[in-house]
């Protein structure tokens, strides 16, 4: 994987620690969009733009809650090709689904981190969230873009969806934390592991929480209780992911998520909320994880299942619960 170092792309950069556990680097790009006369981003239709991969956990997590909240039209969208190779995300268009950079001419995403900071040091991820007016990058945290979206964006929504109600907004953020370490980032500790100490140990981070969080569903319909809110939309993306990629691809293999009853009724319950499914390219997500990280996959060969039907009926209503404002 490639990395920007003072504004010049390097390929096959990888952090890790010398106990082989996988690093993530933390983003730089913090700047916050607010609905405020004065605000330097302030809030407004059609002046931002959000850059995704269809295959990315983090990214999708801003898709879904711009369909939920329905900024379809207040936020438009460029979807980078799925193989993240040695030049990093790319604009090529051979791959269903990919759009091009359609409000600039760029070729590789990495042109845009230049763009904002021509001195870039960092890894070049998505999501980004692009500012027109100013040419530059607001931000590329995907957990600060869906709190924005939710706070600041909301007067541009066509959907009275919140998802961080008050009196809830305590618990949503020590789940997103909760979840964050052990599954969002554990699959990956699990997957780019290089010692076998380094992959059991988050290998069985990652089962117990799904074990807890299994049992708190049995319980409860969504994380935070009755309310579906962000921090359903963090562990959504995971478990989509789940049984096509990390169970094989990154051997988080002693369950498929559709093993564990609730966790699976609770997955199939978000992909068949509205606008949700439309965000979920499976094509886009096997074949970026298979394809692009060549030392884990060196063939690259994309497998044909696991055969899922996330249509399936789902047996979530025996537990009370909503989605505040839809
Ligand atoms: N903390 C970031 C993580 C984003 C991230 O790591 N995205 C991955 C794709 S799944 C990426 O673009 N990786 C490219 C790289 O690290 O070179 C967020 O949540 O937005």
């Amino acid at each position: 994987m490639g990395k920007m170092i003072n504004g010049q792309w390097r390929s096959d950069t990888w952090v890790r620690d010398n106990e082989g556990h996988f690093e993530r680097e933390p983003t730089t790009f913090r700047d916050q969009v607010e609905d405020r006369e004065d605000a330097t981003y302030r809030a407004a239709s059609q002046r931002y733009h959000l850059y995704v991969s269809y295959a990315c956990p983090w990214a999708h997590r801003t898709l879904i809650v711009r369909a939920l909240m329905g900024l379809e039209e207040a936020i438009d969208v460029s979807v980078v090709h799925p193989h993240m190779l040695d030049d990093g995300w790319t604009f090529d268009q051979d791959f269903d689904g990919t759009t091009g950079d359609t409000i600039g001419d760029h070729q590789f995403l990495r042109q845009l981190y230049v763009e904002a900071d021509d001195e870039y040091t960092g890894r070049v991820t998505v999501p980004v969230l692009w500012d027109r007016e100013r040419a530059t990058i607001v931000n590329n945290e995907s957990r600060e873009i869906i709190r924005m979206f939710n706070q600041g964006f909301a007067a541009f929504a066509t959907t009275d969806v919140d998802l961080w109600p008050q009196g809830h907004r305590e618990r949503i953020d020590e789940i997103i934390d909760a979840i964050y370490e052990p599954i969002n980032n554990g699959v990956y500790r699990s997957g780019f592991a290089t010692t076998q100490r380094a992959y059991e140990k988050s290998v069985t981070q990652l089962f117990e929480a799904l074990e807890k969080w299994e049992n708190h569903l049995s319980r409860h319909r969504y994380l935070a209780g009755q309310v579906f809110t962000e921090a359903d939309v963090c562990m959504f993306t995971t478990l989509l992911r789940f049984d096509p990629v990390y169970y094989g691809h990154f051997k988080c293999n002693i369950k498929h998520v559709y093993e564990f009853p609730n966790l699976w009724n609770y997955a199939l319950e978000i992909y068949q909320m509205p606008g949700v499914a439309e965000t979920c390219r499976l094509d886009h997500i096997k074949s970026h994880y298979y394809y692009s990280h060549q030392n884990i996959n060196p063939t690259g060969i994309v497998p044909r299942g696991p055969i899922l039907n996330h249509l399936a009926h789902h047996d979530r209503d025996r537990l009370p619960g909503e989605v505040v404002g839809l």
